[in-house]
């Protein structure tokens, strides 16, 4: 069992022109710094580095133009993975490269006839809409605009696309949530694991579930990490940071589970932000929970037999 040893097409998006916090478009080089390829070869994996992805046409400064003309480039550059037959793992870059990315796995699962879920591992929501936001950063939005919430005219190159189900994302994690994305995440029906469930009964069992509902679906699970999940007491390179985040050990235990489910199929990595990290910590953890997520294991013996879905 385990993920499928697909060959892995590494993609940088260094983006920033989401967030209000400087620093985002380093988190590509502090990851490969950090040994993001190197580890993911020692596991016997094969890696093609395709460098950093450039936005498609003149980049605007901030905002959503210049998130759009990102969300084309990355959409492409991931269905076109996805098509090759490989695992795209894109190293961002603020959370408004997910737009591009889920989009890209949402083209490919609408022609394979595929259900695409998403695991969404942030300390936050990134429902708004830019009527909800309290910020005007497009990294708190990505998943109201995949799920086709109004005010985001001209993101996507397809305006009549299938919008994403909200009942197909999970989000894990969640600890600050905004009034407004509040009522739309309730009105539409997300799956919330928030931190409240997560301290009662731990990651294992939530988590268990949603691989279930992926595998009985024959499901594509595309996992978005963002750093804040982590608690900033292990990563604190992010510019968003939220007390009682996951610990390492949680964390870890998630990857190992995501890992030996086999359904991972696409993967960011988002939110690093080297200028606000201490010495490449953060990177360093990263680095660490993709490796566990790859298959990197402490004892070379099949994993305690309560610890994944059973009868996928
Ligand atoms: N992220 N909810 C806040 C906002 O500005 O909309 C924070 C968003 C954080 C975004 O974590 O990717
Ligand atoms: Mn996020
Ligand atoms: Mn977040
Ligand atoms: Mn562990």
């Amino acid at each position: 069992d385990g993920l499928p040893s697909r060959p892995i097409a590494l993609i940088g998006a260094p983006i920033e022109v989401g967030t209000s916090e400087p620093g985002a478009v380093m988190g590509p080089a502090a990851l490969r710094t950090a040994g993001l390829v190197r580890v993911l070869r020692d596991l016997g994996l094969a890696v093609e580095d395709l460098g950093d992805a450039s936005p498609d046409g003149p980049a605007a400064d901030r905002g959503l133009p210049a998130v759009a003309a990102w969300t084309r480039a990355l959409a492409r550059e991931v269905e076109a993975a996805l098509g090759q037959g490989r695992l795209p793992l894109v190293a961002g870059g603020d959370h408004s490269l997910s737009l591009g990315t889920v989009e890209g796995a949402m083209r490919h699962c609408a022609a394979a006839g595929r259900p695409l879920f998403v695991l969404w591992l942030d300390a936050h929501a990134d429902f708004n809409t830019p009527e909800t936001s309290p910020s005007g950063n497009v990294h708190g939005m990505p998943l109201a605009a995949l799920c086709g919430e109004p005010g985001f005219d001209g993101l996507f190159a397809d305006p009549g696309r299938v919008p994403l189900d909200p009942a197909r994302i999970h989000l894990f994690g969640l600890r600050s949530i905004d009034a407004g994305e509040r009522a739309l995440v309730g009105a539409r029906r997300v799956a919330v694991t928030d931190m409240r469930e997560i301290d009662e009964f731990g990651v294992v069992a939530p988590l268990r579930r949603i691989l279930e509902r992926v595998a009985a679906a024959d499901g594509h699970l595309h996992v978005s990490f963002d750093v804040d999940f982590l608690d900033p007491g292990i990563a604190p390179g992010v510019g968003t940071t939220v007390p009682g985040g996951a610990t390492f050990r949680e964390a870890h235990l998630i990857m190992e589970m995501l890992h030996d489910s086999g359904l991972v199929r696409s993967l960011d990595v988002v939110e690093l932000n080297p200028f606000l990290d201490e010495r490449g910590r953060s990177a360093r953890v990263l680095v660490e929970l993709v490796a566990s997520l790859f298959g990197r294991r402490i004892l070379d013996r099949p994993a305690p037999a309560a610890a994944v879905p059973s009868g996928s």
